[in-house]
């Protein structure tokens, strides 16, 4: 696929993300996807902006939200279906479903069902990275609900401390499960993160790929240069309830008018001729990986004890 520019590029990675989620959504009913799913759709931009001026080997640790980060940093299609549906061809084996995906070969180095747990796994890579001199940036992407956990505290202030290669990216979408930030948190994110003595960003437009793209790039190429960590907060809004294939608006937590605040300002649903231009292609590569998917075999007796420590 040829791009014009930046923004076309971008456009399609969010796009391929959003579509691969919706096909998700019309296959979970089958029983064939094998694990719980929480989607992304309504902040695949910062997936897209964040890994855009990443390098292959600069390793990224995500959460249980995990799709659109294991696609932008260059995770294969069929891996990500194959592994959702439990087959011996998934990026993990079938073992890992799409809370735990990885791909270590372009630097997507693993996601957690256990909130914040891969903070500290980032910071330790980070730690590795400057004893080793390798030049690595090293992200970990995590909720606003994690930065309840105490994992989350204690990794700003050693990686500060330290002055690591880390960037702290936190996807701000207001709510853990049903829980609102004001409801949880007396601090504000940037400045509570800025006590731990590090520079901190906030870019409200989660929505604005190029925007997310360039906070990042900045703030990347300051922590590749060896001045320490970063902490970026970039404000989204998921647009499908915290787990499963649903909307839950109806449910009485949050607002539809905040939901259709949001999509007002959503690319992806207002550049029509963007979407025509890259829709079938985009389709294509998820037939295929839906097809390789359902045509591999089960993982057998002989893999049960493979890759456990
Ligand atoms: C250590 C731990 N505590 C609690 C949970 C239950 N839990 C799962 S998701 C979640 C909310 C996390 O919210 P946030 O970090 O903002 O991420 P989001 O789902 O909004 O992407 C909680 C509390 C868990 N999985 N792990
Ligand atoms: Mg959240």
């Amino acid at each position: 696929m040829k791009f014009a520019n930046l923004h076309e590029r971008l456009f399609y990675e969010a796009l391929r993300i959003r579509r691969a989620e919706e096909r998700i959504i019309e296959i979970y009913p089958t029983d064939r996807i094998q694990s719980p799913v929480h989607l992304s759709i309504g902040q695949e931009a910062i997936a897209v902006g964040v890994c855009e001026p990443l390098r292959i080997e600069d390793p990224l640790f995500g959460s249980y939200r995990s799709h659109a980060f294991f696609l932008a940093k260059g995770g294969s299609m069929r891996d990500m279906f194959a592994e959702l549906y439990g087959k011996a061809t998934g990026g993990c084996g079938g073992k890992a479903g799409s809370m735990h995906l990885t791909a270590p070969e372009v630097g997507f180095m693993g996601s957690s069902a256990v909130v914040a747990s891969t903070i500290p796994n980032a910071v330790g890579a980070a730690l590795a990275a400057k004893r080793r001199g390798t030049g690595q940036v090293v992200v970990t992407v995590f909720g606003d609900g994690a930065t309840e956990e105490g994992v989350y505290h204690e990794s700003l202030n050693f990686a500060s401390l330290h002055r690591l290669p880390v960037l702290f990216v936190c996807e701000n979408n207001g709510l853990a499960v049903h829980s609102k930030l004001s409801d949880r948190q007396s601090y504000d994110l940037c400045q509570h993160a800025a006590t731990y003595g590090l520079p901190t960003q906030r870019c409200r437009e989660g929505w604005n790929f190029l925007l997310v793209r360039d906070e990042m790039a900045r703030a990347a190429e300051e922590v590749r240069s060896g001045s320490g960590p970063r902490f970026l907060e970039y404000q989204t809004y998921r647009y499908q309830e915290h787990v499963g294939i649903g909307c839950d608006h109806d449910v009485g937590y949050r607002s539809r008018a905040a939901l259709e605040e949001w999509q007002a300002n959503d690319p992806l649903l207002h550049d029509s001729a963007l979407v025509d231009a890259f829709d079938l292609a985009i389709r294509e590569e998820i037939d295929d990986a839906v097809r390789f998917a359902e045509e591999s075999p089960w993982p057998g007796p002989e893999h049960l004890l493979a890759d456990v420590a």
